[in-house]
């Protein structure tokens, strides 16, 4: 097999090459390059003006080669405003249109892959003019018609010559004499130390040229905000007088607390954010030295506690401290949170995950924890005077002092031990059953008392 060319079959080529060497030399004269061709357009629809956000379209040509960039130009008059370069064929310009009509020229040159820039530029000239940006409140998103002193109110803002625009955000409550100009960074604005009674804030927002919009209106009750602690019910509206009647009979004078209630409903998600800003803003040491998180919400979805524990646990870092009694507080409560805060060790929350805990209907034995280190007096006891009707969790093991165990008679498979359903570590006091529904014995206000005391908030007897 021959897998070489043999010397012969050489010849003919090597005859060729000697004789293309002796040919006598020709320059070889490269046609000249030709310049691109650049054609221009604008997509919005040119009527008297266009506005000040501007989609403009070209594309270009080159006869012997590629066109490879694009040189761009804005003119107002004979002032260039803008340039560049782009390999697109297409892009959104902002033009920095001020005051009324001005016309404004856009040029546009093709480059080729030779270097070679349309001498001829593609131009379109039409007058432009900025408009004043729309404001509005997002949909269903108003604060309730009472609120305390922090609302967060959100917005929808447009500029018909881009949303990216739009600069700032004003407001005016009916007690200020001017207009606060805020940097619009967000859709949403919190405001904070709202002097109480009935109020109406304005708002608008002004472009970067300062055009500004009409201006929106919301009116409300602001309730004061009292002494330095805060009561939350939470998904616990119908039980308002319940809950007042108990801090009063627990030796609060109603000058000494503030009530918020979360809204009942959690369905609507553009509630969500709102009231994460608002208690973000509310919960401070600086305001509020401690919170009683208070619920008697079956359903631990409802309430609304789980989807607060981002501004909880930064309350609590900066040395708040918060009481929280709720059928609902362990079930669905963070687990690392419970780790951090209540000091729930691990394999407790490998047992509350595959749901090992009490989660029993029915009555519950509560008793004091005779070895609990805590400033509880012993004789402060807890009962259901009637059955619970509904799920009640406790911890098994942790770092934290027993306040309360709990042990349940009537269920078939009852647990044989008193677990634990009362607990604290340092700040936090949590107590897994509604005292509503633990004053059998008419004690359960008394526990509010210890709390309130050992947190510093207590100032009657
Ligand atoms: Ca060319
Ligand atoms: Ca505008």
């Amino acid at each position: 097999m021959n897998i070489r060319p043999s010397a012969r079959s050489w010849v003919p080529l090597l005859v060729l090459l000697v004789g293309v060497s002796c040919t006598p030399k020709r320059t070889f004269q490269a046609p000249e390059n030709v310049p691109p061709e650049t054609f221009v357009f604008v997509r919005s629809p040119v009527t008297d003006t266009v506005p000040a956000r501007v989609v403009m379209h070209w594309y270009g040509n080159d006869p012997d080669g590629e066109v490879v960039a694009y040189r761009y130009s804005w003119w107002r008059d004979s002032v260039q405003v803008m340039a560049g370069t782009t390999r697109t064929t297409r892009d959104t310009f902002t033009l920095p249109v001020a005051g009324g009509v001005r016309l404004y020229t856009f040029k546009i040159q093709a480059v080729d892959d030779q270097g070679a820039v349309d001498p001829t530029p593609a131009t379109v000239s039409f007058p432009m003019v900025n408009s004043p940006p729309t404001i509005a409140f997002t949909y269903q998103s108003l604060p309730p018609d009472t609120t305390l002193n922090v609302v967060t109110f959100f917005f929808e803002l447009h500029d018909v010559d881009g949303d990216n625009t739009i600069t700032q955000l004003l407001y005016r409550l009916d007690t200020d004499t001017a207009w606060t100009v805020t940097a619009f960074d967000s859709t949403y604005l919190t405001l904070e130390n709202i002097p109480p009674g009935t109020r109406t804030v304005y708002f608008r927002a002004a472009d970067f040229t300062g055009a500004l919009s009409d201006s929106i209106s919301f009116t409300w009750t602001v309730r004061p905000v009292r002494g330095s602690l805060l009561v939350i019910l939470d998904h616990d509206g119908a039980n308002r007088t319940a809950w007042t009647d108990m801090m009063i009979q627990a030796g609060y004078d109603t000058t000494t607390f503030t009530f918020w209630y979360l809204p009942n409903e959690l369905t609507d998600p553009d509630r969500f954010p709102e009231v994460v800003r608002d208690i973000r803003a509310l919960l401070t040491p600086s305001r509020f030295r401690a919170v009683f998180w208070l619920s008697s919400a079956p359903n631990p979805s409802d309430v609304w506690l789980n989807h607060l524990l981002v501004p909880l646990q930064d309350y609590l870092q900066a040395g708040g401290q918060v009481f929280f009694s709720g059928p609902a507080f362990a079930q669905d409560v963070d687990t690392a949170f419970l780790q951090t805060y209540l000091g729930l060790a691990s394999t407790d929350t490998a047992n509350y995950k595959q749901d090992k805990l009490i989660s029993q209907y029915g009555e519950p034995r509560i008793a004091r924890d005779s070895a609990a280190s805590t400033s509880f007096p012993d004789t402060l006891t807890l009962s259901v005077g009637t059955p619970l009707v509904s799920r009640v969790d406790g911890f098994v093991q942790g770092t934290f002092s027993v306040l309360y165990r709990a042990r349940f008679g009537l269920s078939s498979n009852a647990l044989t031990d008193w677990i634990p359903v009362g607990v604290q570590k340092g700040q936090v006091v949590a107590l897994t059953l509604s005292l509503l529904d633990v004053n059998g014995n008419g004690q359960a206000p008394r526990v509010l008392t210890e709390v309130g005391r050992g947190f510093g908030v207590y100032t009657g007897p």
